[in-house]
């Protein structure tokens, strides 16, 4: 096994409450919630003080309310958290060129070689959140360790603004103790899963063969052994980041009424759905685009502030809203050519959230790595 790769995990803090902070001073040491008020509304993210109300991500802005009545809702302004994630790309940049981006707040990089010729991957995780400090006024929270399973735990130990290592040499006894719902991939539904096999923590996890886990969790089986080992070689991996995903179709017979153009978005929502679940795509503006029979073209697109476009049901109410707006002319022009997109990327997938104990904290994640 690879123990001498040397990964950085680095994660905002309260991301996008955070960003709201800084350039509001009106709004610091406030409990906040970033997302929208209405009564269908979710919180996309709480500032530190609303969470000490209970509030948390994925939360309904109703509940949010119920905990915390002086809570201050903000709207999102995305585009200023992508300005601020390529800034932190920036700061990477001047280590490696190996990162990985998980969402806009989130990155791998692998500093094993890296443009500082530093050897402690830890003077560089702190010289980059001093960056991120000194630079864009926020803080963020570091993990270093040997593979990405265990950097991305680090990051977590600490938080808000932390910093940790989990040295090889305190690999195994660390992963041990972990709940099996703290393990890379392992969500509520594979955790109870687990729980009813009688595997509750990492050292249970340890003890179970590679044949029953391949029996009961297929592929992922393999790598639950192999992170119950502290083994993960899953490089990280330089995206280039897509700024796009669409599909279009050509008719061989021009399109003449509504409902016929209307029935074509189908199909082509279908397509573009398969693509975005390939691409793993996160993008918040969708686009329809006409060609008419005198090629012409014309399209019109929608965006959204916070959540992208994901599912076949919104994608085809939104090619059919964006549909009415594109061509409300009658007679309609004859349409020979429909394309559908989704732009403006949010990066890459959220992986979701471990929180661990830190009074349960009995190893020294000081070490030098
Ligand atoms: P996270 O890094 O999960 O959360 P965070 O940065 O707000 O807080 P932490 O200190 O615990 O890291 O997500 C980054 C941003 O992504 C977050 O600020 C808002 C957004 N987000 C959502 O919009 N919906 C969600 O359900 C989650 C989890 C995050
Ligand atoms: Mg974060």
């Amino acid at each position: 096994m690879d123990k001498k790769r040397k990964i950085i995990h680095i994660d905002m803090d309260a991301f996008f409450a955070s960003v709201e902070q800084r350039d509001n001073p009106s709004l610091r040491g406030l409990p906040i919630v970033v997302g929208s008020a209405g009564k269908r509304g979710v919180v996309a993210t709480a500032s530190y003080e609303a969470r000490k109300f209970g509030i948390r991500s994925a939360m309904s802005s109703l509940k949010a309310r119920q905990l915390c009545p002086d809570v201050v809702f903000v709207s999102p302004r995305m585009s200023v958290y992508k300005a601020v994630s390529e800034q932190m790309h920036e700061i990477f940049h001047e280590y490696t060129d190996k990162i990985e981006p998980i969402s806009v707040d989130e990155a791998f990089l692998d500093v094993t070689q890296n443009k500082a010729n530093q050897s402690l991957a830890v003077v560089i995780a702190r010289e980059i959140k001093d960056k991120i400090k000194t630079r864009l006024n926020l803080t963020a929270s570091a993990g270093v360790s040997y593979n990405k399973f265990l950097a991305k735990i680090a990051s977590d130990l600490r938080k808000p603004d932390g910093l940790a290592t989990i040295h090889p040499s305190v690999a195994q006894k660390f992963i041990d103790t972990l709940k099996i719902e703290q393990f890379w991939g392992i969500g509520a539904v594979t955790a109870q899963k687990f729980h009813k096999l009688g595997v509750y923590t990492g050292a249970d996890l340890r003890g179970c063969t590679l044949d029953m886990l391949l029996t009961n969790f297929g592929k992922a089986g393999a790598l639950f052994y192999k992170f119950a080992r502290g083994e993960d070689n899953r490089l990280v991996e330089q995206r280039t980041s897509r700024k796009s995903v669409g599909c279009e179709e050509t008719y061989i017979k021009d399109l003449v009424t509504f409902d016929e153009i209307a029935q074509e978005l189908e199909p082509l929502t279908d397509d573009l759905v398969k693509r975005i679940e390939r691409h793993s795509f996160e993008g918040l503006t969708l686009t329809l685009k006409i060609k008419y029979s005198d090629f012409t073209v014309r399209s019109k697109s929608v965006t959204r502030t916070c959540e992208s476009w994901q599912s076949r049901e919104e994608i085809l109410k939104g090619a059919l809203d964006l549909l009415e707006k594109c061509d409300n002319a009658q007679p309609l022009r004859p349409v020979r050519l429909l394309g559908l997109t989704v732009s403006n990327p949010l990066i890459g997938k959220d992986s979701p959230k471990v929180f661990y104990d830190p009074r349960q904290l009995r190893f020294n994640f000081d070490t030098e790595l």
